[in-house]
């Protein structure tokens, strides 16, 4: 799970795990959450700043089937930010069989741009290679949280 700082990963992981999520420590930085649940192991990173660690997310691209991308529907004037790692991380030789969920947070804000506007600022059409599906979500509530997993199941199922 990936997205720029306060756009609510860490949230969203405790919304959707409640309390049964087991921390085991970060190996490469502050910025570094995993999060085992089940047999789930989720890595989240704070995309954008630290480039001094861009090379140590290379090894969790490894056998990474899908990348959650959480996006802060407010903050529009660092969209073009997400935009340059989405297509960065998409380029990937790792993650070339990667579907790609992005979570379009913080729908309960008033302003906040909808998943359709995201969607085309994003230009998410133009994507080809990749199985990518956009859900807009309020994280404090869990709303649209679920729909984006199921998303993520009949995948794994088509796959
Ligand atoms: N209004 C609103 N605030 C949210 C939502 N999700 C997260 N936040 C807030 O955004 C801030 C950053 O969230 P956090 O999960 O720490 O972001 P992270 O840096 O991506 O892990 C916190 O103050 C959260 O309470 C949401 O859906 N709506
Ligand atoms: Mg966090």
């Amino acid at each position: 799970m990936v997205g720029l700082d306060n756009a609510g990963k860490t949230t969203i992981l405790y919304q959707l795990l409640m309390n049964e999520v087991v921390h085991t420590s970060p190996t490469i930085g502050s910025n570094v959450e995993e999060v085992v649940w089940k047999n789930l192991h989720f890595i989240m990173w704070d995309l954008g700043g630290q480039e001094s660690l861009r090379s140590a997310w290379n090894t969790y691209y490894t056998n990474t089937e899908f990348v959650i991308l959480v996006i802060d529907s407010t903050d529009r004037e660092r969209l073009s930010i997400t935009r340059e790692e989405l297509y960065k991380m998409l380029a990937h030789e790792e993650l070339s069989r990667a579907a790609v969920l992005i979570y379009a947070n913080k729908q309960d804000v008033k302003g906040s741009m909808s998943a359709a506007e995201i969607s085309r600022l994003l230009n998410l059409t133009s994507i080809k290679k990749h199985k990518w599906q956009i859900q807009g979500c309020c994280a404090l509530t869990g709303e649209g949280l679920y729909q984006g997993l199921e998303w993520i199941g009949s995948t794994l199922k088509s796959k």
